[in-house]
């Protein structure tokens, strides 16, 4: 490498050296290192002979120990390893340039036709026509109703997507949504089978995706408050929305959910959350003509570029009521649930094709006279994300076993508690894991990770949308509560249940114990805040609901370490990785309380400090 340096710093130098190491100037010289390896030298006089290899996609199912080692654990089909192979086979030899070709022809819109007449077209790559295609044909979608494994169907179901996410193109979007509108109408029971079967088809050409229009100008979070839509009767009995919704994602769906106010006889509409009903409507007809809806623009966006995202004026667009009038958000909530488990899914996706890529390198890429791979501190740099990963790994996976199993109406309350809960705990700290993991990972590719053709960049823009959509980190810590408060505190007794029954298990494991006791204290660090907070103004528990929401995130993932390295075929990577998730603060929300940082002083405090300077 040094050597490289000088050279390159002077020809003339190289030219003398290399003759009198007897090679002929200008050829491809090679000089063996001290270690062993191979060193070009230069093969042109300016460019020199040195190309590092980049680092390689091979089948990401096939790398992924933990993956692997959870379904054997729990579902040791040999069908479903065999189906994960040949799709890990298929990702990188298809379905990986697909998603990079979506990265690199974005859609776009056209909204007359030659003759000025309005059309708009938004007008989709190939590829992203035949992620469609593909998803189909895999059943991305079909395989969590066909419940072929039983109530371990989704956790088959979320592998493929897991796997499929990060070369997805982002056609994991439009299957969140697609897969979040079968649940609606499956959980309510509408009587739309002909949608319901081209949203679950396996068949390329019937294969419907939904959209999820929610957000408009006023917001996306507030929807209650921000939602102007309003739905007018007709005669027939459907309905024709106006309106305009700000954000809708993969506008190219075929149908789609919304939110609307229904008119009274007056015109008059209710406000709020008891306003609001849900509906379903087509959007584009079989010619691609739309159902009363103008495409007012695509939205610039930082990352998700392959995903058409438009703002749309609904002008009298119609449409089918499918829930009770006024219970459109909690209708929608089914839709929610899967889209924030997607959400999780492509986070953890995201994580693990970072790290993979990033140790793939770490064995290729020679610096300081050595590889990576053989300097402790880099690979001390990626064992923290590869713990981070694990951990994320084991709350998706079993927050998708939890989903299967109430799907299959084999959960019990305490799972159903759990699951409401941990939808939401997942959703908000894997988005933030993600973004940090990915953006770690950059790093480890020096100043390639920051290329745009080396298609990494893409991955941290896609990455920062992860805690954005689908209720951003404040608003799914708000849910939390929600969660709590609906439930009369049942789902935090189910949690703190479930915590301890894995800690009691785990209790004999010698090598486990430091990791067991700390979570222990944490845990029980965390009951008495809980305790506490009980009988304090409700202000107070919003203020730490961020923190609160991180402490039972990463209590949790310390359960599922645990629980995961105390299995009889765990490995000692398994106990390692644990033991190291259990060394950070578990329980944030405890310590942060402890230093007075959700007193009515701190809140002053921190209003001065974030206005300090401000001019009116
Ligand atoms: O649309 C977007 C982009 C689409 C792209 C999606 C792709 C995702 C792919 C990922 C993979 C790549 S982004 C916009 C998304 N917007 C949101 O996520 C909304 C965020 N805001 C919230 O979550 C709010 O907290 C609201 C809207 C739920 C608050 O509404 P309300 O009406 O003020 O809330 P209420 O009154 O507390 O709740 C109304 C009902 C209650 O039920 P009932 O009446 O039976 O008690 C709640 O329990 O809704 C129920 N509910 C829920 N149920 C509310 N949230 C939930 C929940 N999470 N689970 C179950």
């Amino acid at each position: 490498m040094a050597l490289w340096v000088c050279c390159r710093g002077n020809r003339r130098a190289l030219h003398m050296l290399s003759r009198s190491l007897g090679y002929s100037s200008g050829s491809l010289s090679e000089l063996n290192e001290p270690n062993g390896h191979s060193h070009a030298l230069v093969s042109r006089s300016v460019i020199g002979a040195f190309f590092q290899e980049p680092p390689l996609l091979t089948n990401p199912f096939t790398q992924d120990a933990l993956l692997r080692a959870y379904l054997q654990r729990h579902l040791p089909v040999q069908e479903v390893e065999g189906d994960l192979l040949r799709f890990g086979e298929r990702i990188v030899t298809e379905i990986d340039s697909l998603g990079r070709q979506c990265e690199l022809n974005p859609p776009r819109l056209q909204q007359y036709d030659a003759w000025g007449r309005r059309v708009d077209r938004i007008i989709t790559c190939d590829a992203w026509t035949r992620l469609k295609h593909i998803s189909a044909q895999e059943g991305l979608v079909a395989s969590g109703y066909e419940r072929t494994y039983g109530e371990w169907s989704r956790v088959y179901q979320m592998s493929k997507i897991y796997l499929f996410a990060p070369s997805s193109g982002l056609y994991t979007c439009p299957l969140a949504m697609t897969d979040g509108a079968a649940k609606v109408i499956e959980s309510l029971g509408l009587p739309v089978t002909d949608v319901f079967v081209r949203l679950t088809s396996r068949d390329e050409q019937e294969f419907w995706t939904s959209g999820q229009w929610m957000t408009e100008r006023r917001g996306g979070s507030d929807v209650s408050t921000g939602t102007e839509t309003v739905a007018r009767r007709q005669q027939d009995g459907c309905f024709k929305l106006y309106g305009f919704k700000w954000f809708t994602s993969a506008t190219d769906a075929d149908v789609t959910l919304t939110l609307g106010r229904i008119t009274d006889v007056h015109g008059r509409t209710t406000p709020g959350s008891r306003g609001l009903s849900l509906f379903l409507a087509q959007v584009w007809d079989s010619h691609g003509s739309s159902n009363g809806v103008e495409v007012q623009r695509l939205k610039d966006k930082l990352g998700t570029r392959q995903l058409p995202t438009a703002e749309l004026l609904l002008d009298g667009m119609k449409a089918q009521l499918v829930s009770e009038e006024g219970r459109g958000v909690a209708s929608i909530a089914n839709m929610l649930t899967i889209t924030r488990i997607y959400n999780t899914v492509c986070a953890v996706g995201a994580m693990r094709r970072m790290t993979q890529l990033c140790r793939e390198y770490s064995c290729k890429r020679s610096v300081f006279g050595k590889l990576l791979k053989d300097h402790p501190l880099h690979i001390q740099t990626l064992s923290r994300l590869e713990v981070e990963t694990r951990a994320a790994f084991l709350l998706m996976m079993e927050v998708c076993r939890l989903l299967g199993r109430e799907e299959n109406q084999t959960c019990t309350e305490k799972d159903t508690h759990l699951l409401r809960l941990l939808t939401t705990v997942a959703k908000l700290y894997t988005g933030k894991q993600a973004l940090c993991v990915v953006s770690e990972g950059l790093e480890a590719f020096g100043g390639q990770g920051y290329i745009e053709d080396t298609g990494h960049p893409s991955m941290l823009r896609d990455a920062q949308v992860l805690s954005i959509w689908e209720g951003t980190t404040n608003v799914l810590s708000l849910d939390v509560l929600r969660s709590i408060e609906k439930s009369s505190g049942s789902v935090l007794q189910a949690f703190f249940t479930d915590v301890k029954e894995r800690l009691l298990a785990a209790g004999s494991s010698s090598a486990l114990r430091p990791a067991v006791s700390s979570l222990q204290t944490s845990l029980s660090g965390l009951m008495r805040f809980i305790q506490s907070a009980a009988t304090q103004p409700s202000g107070c528990l919003e203020l730490a609901a961020r923190d609160l929401s991180y402490s039972l995130a990463r209590i949790y993932m310390g359960a599922l370490l645990v629980d995961h390295a105390v299995w009889e075929n765990a490995k000692h990577t398994d106990v390692y990785a644990a033991l190291r998730w259990c060394e950070q603060d578990l329980c944030p929300v405890v310590s942060r309380d402890s230093t007075g940082c959700y007193d009515q002083h701190a809140v002053a405090m921190d209003t001065e400090l974030v206005y300090d300077g401000l001019k009116p």
